[in-house]
Order: structure tokens, then sequence, then C-alpha cells
């Protein structure tokens, strides 16, 4: 049994179901699915998985604006009015939450890396929504932990900060996701091959900037190196970082955008990434075949206007999806 684990009870799309594709939408064609039901075995074909992580701790151990723990709740109704264009072969299950108000961010970061094995084990292809970026470390470990182990698995984070801060004395928060990876990746004497795409210099200590350019496997593009490199020059930078990568795994930080599109998120930012530019990226990342898992972190919506953030954030599941539908092995 998967611990802090909760399947969906409620259906969260209002409107009237039909069947005719070219009207449907998103929340007409998710079903809902239990990941502890043991008679369950793993699906044919191309079959998605929404499934939340419903904390923020790492956000408010990271002295952040904490709220992201009903980021889930806010990001599955846009995502639910979007129209389908997936075809009848391509399944979306909703599997439900990781949650637990009373449980430390590391139980339930172990929690969801249990939680998106068993997805991969059952073929589905895990879609995590956030939740604090303490999300990651819990995703990232469920996708390491499905893989054979000759098979590294590169990680590509939109994101304004490292999130490589050290946790001796804080713990585990929203800042130091990738450096318990890190740290994880130097145990077991493995490279930990790491791109941050978004970096904002006013937003990184000068402790980060030193911490990644003594460390093997790290790089980043700044914000404002996007902004002036274009998008073929990015996407020929990502394919040059994924050639000798089996695997890799994406997260999307909505703190990489401006407050202008992305007002409802822990940290706001007050230049960011354009979300155009970001989703052709990530449209080629999905197109190399290499991707595992994805997630959209960090949406808060009590800080949210109009759900403009949880808006976009299911707006790049709905483009990722489309490309992720084609590819058939993974
Ligand atoms: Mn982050």
């Amino acid at each position: 049994m998967l611990e802090d684990y909760y399947k969906l009870v409620y259906p969260y799309y209002q409107g009237a179901v039909e069947d005719d594709l070219y009207a449907a939408k998103w929340g007409m064609r998710i079903q809902f699915l239990d990941l502890n039901d043991e008679a369950l075995s793993p699906f044919e074909g191309i079959n998605f998985g929404i499934i939340g992580f419903k904390s923020d701790k790492g956000v408010y151990i990271n002295h952040g604006r904490v709220g992201a723990v009903e980021g889930p709740e806010a990001i599955r109704p846009q995502l639910a009015k979007l129209p389908w264009h997936l075809g009848r072969h391509v399944r979306v299950f909703d599997v439900g939450n990781i949650d637990g108000p009373n449980r430390s961010l590391s139980q339930l970061q172990h929690s969801l890396a249990k939680a998106v094995k068993r997805m991969r084990e059952l073929n589905i292809r895990p879609i995590v929504l956030g939740g604090g970026h303490g999300t990651a470390y819990g995703h990232y470990t469920g996708l390491k932990n499905s893989l054979p182990t000759n098979e590294s698995l590169a990680v590509i984070n939109f994101d304004a900060h490292f999130d490589l801060r050290p946790y001796d004395q804080t713990g585990p928060n929203s800042g130091t996701g990738f450096r318990q990876m890190f740290d994880d990746a130097q145990e077991e004497k493995r490279a930990f091959p790491y791109l941050v795409l978004g970096i904002q210099e006013h937003n990184n200590n000068l402790f980060l900037f030193d911490f990644v350019a003594k460390s093997e496997g790290i790089e980043f593009l700044t914000g404002l190196d996007m902004y002036k490199m274009g998008h073929e020059n990015i996407c020929q930078l990502v394919d040059r970082f994924l050639a000798d990568k089996e695997k890799v795994y994406v997260t999307i930080d909505m703190d990489c955008f401006s407050f202008g599109v992305a007002p409802g998120v822990s940290a706001i930012q007050s230049l960011g990434v354009d979300p155009n530019v970001a989703l052709i990226v990530l449209q080629h990342i999905v197109a190399s075949g290499k991707l595992v898992g994805f997630d959209v972190v960090e949406v808060s919506p009590p800080h949210d206007i109009d759900f403009h953030t949880a808006n976009l954030a299911a707006t790049f599941i709905f483009y990722m999806t489309q490309i992720w539908s084609q590819i058939h092995h993974i």
C-alpha cells in the first residue's frame, strides 16, 4: 500500500459529458484510478497519469509565501476545460494526491517517489502537479528508481533559482531539491547532469554560482541568455546536453516566468522567461523521446490572479502531452 496517497473521490469537471471527440474536453476524458488497487496490471499503449503533490512545507521552511499546497486543486479545473486533441487511443488518468498535513517534507517526498515508481510500472507516464519545488526530489527519486541502474537520468529545470542550497542547517526545503539529487549522485559515484534554464542573477547568491562553477555536469542559461539566444540556439544547447544521456526528467518552476504572466507563485519574478520560448524548448525536449516524467510546481493559488498561473501550467501540460503522445516507447 502506498503511504500518504489518496485517490480522488470527487469529479472536478463541471459540465455535460459527451462522446463526440470534436467537442470533447480534458475533463470529459480523464479517468480516475486508484494506484493502491492491487488488481491493476500494466496498461497498453500511451497513458498519462496526473498526480498532485500537496505540500508547500519546503516553501515555508525556505521563508517563501506559502499557498502552493493548493496548486493541484487550481490546475486541475484549468486542465479540465481545455479541448481534447489526443484521440481515442491516449488515456489520461488522474490518480489522486500525495497529501499529509502532519507529515514532513521528506516523508511526503518518499511517498511521492513510491507512487511515481508504481505509475511507471503500470506504463503510466507521470505528470506531477506541485506543490512547492520540494516536489522535484520525490518525483526524480521515483523516476530514478524505476530505471535500470545503467541508464542515466538527466534533469532539466526551468527555474529562476538553482535550488542547490545546502540543507544541513534547515533540512530539505523548496530551495534544496537539486542539491539532494546532487548529493545522492555523489554518494553513488555517478554523474548528476543538471541543466537549469531561466536563472536570474539577482535571485541567486554568489555561493550558488561558485558551487555550480566547481561542480561537474551542472549547466545553466540565465533568463537574459535565453532572451538573447532565441529558441533555436537554446534547442541546440539542449541537444548537446542530452546527446549522451538516456533519459530526462523535466521540471517547470512557474517562478521562471514574470509576474505579468505568472503572478501566483511562491516567489515573484520581475523579469522572467518568455512562456512561448519555454514552450518551444519544452516541446523540443519531449520530441527527443527521452522524457520519462515532468512536473509543474510552485503554483500558489492564494497569490494568483484569476487563475492565470494555474492556466499557464495547464497549457504546458496540453502542449507537452501533444508531443509526448506521439512518442511510443519511453
Ligand atoms: Mn525552484
